[in-house]
């Protein structure tokens, strides 16, 4: 179990690209359980999700007038939002970063686990 931490966190700090001390974005601790992300105050929220794969995970644009989109490596959802959802399934287990193309240091993470 506390190999298990340790090496949580040795994979939380890897991965970690700058971004010091904000507290949130991709850099942030994996919440486990929550397949919804809001796109809200310039932030993804929560910034970082684990998931076990095969978990569709949906992204919700609720930031008014501001408009954002959901981009990483072999999803994306297009034309950035005002409103509405944007759904990705996550098969294969790995780590997904992502970001708003819009919005510099507005990034999130997704990270998929084996079934
Ligand atoms: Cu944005």
């Amino acid at each position: 179990m506390l190999a298990a931490v340790a090496l949580a966190a040795a994979l939380v700090l890897a991965g970690c690209g700058g971004d010091e001390g904000g507290g949130g974005g991709a850099a942030a601790t994996p919440v486990a359980g929550v397949t919804q992300v809001a796109a809200k105050d310039n932030r993804f929220s929560p910034g970082a999700i684990q998931v076990p794969a095969g978990t569709a995970v949906t992204w919700r644009f609720e930031d008014g007038f501001v408009p954002h989109d959901v981009k990483g490596d072999g999803f994306a959802s297009g034309e950035p939002k005002r409103k509405g959802s944007f759904t990705h399934t996550f098969d294969r287990p790995g780590t997904y970063p992502y970001r708003c193309t819009l919005h510099d240091g507005m990034d999130g993470r997704v990270v998929v686990t084996g079934s």
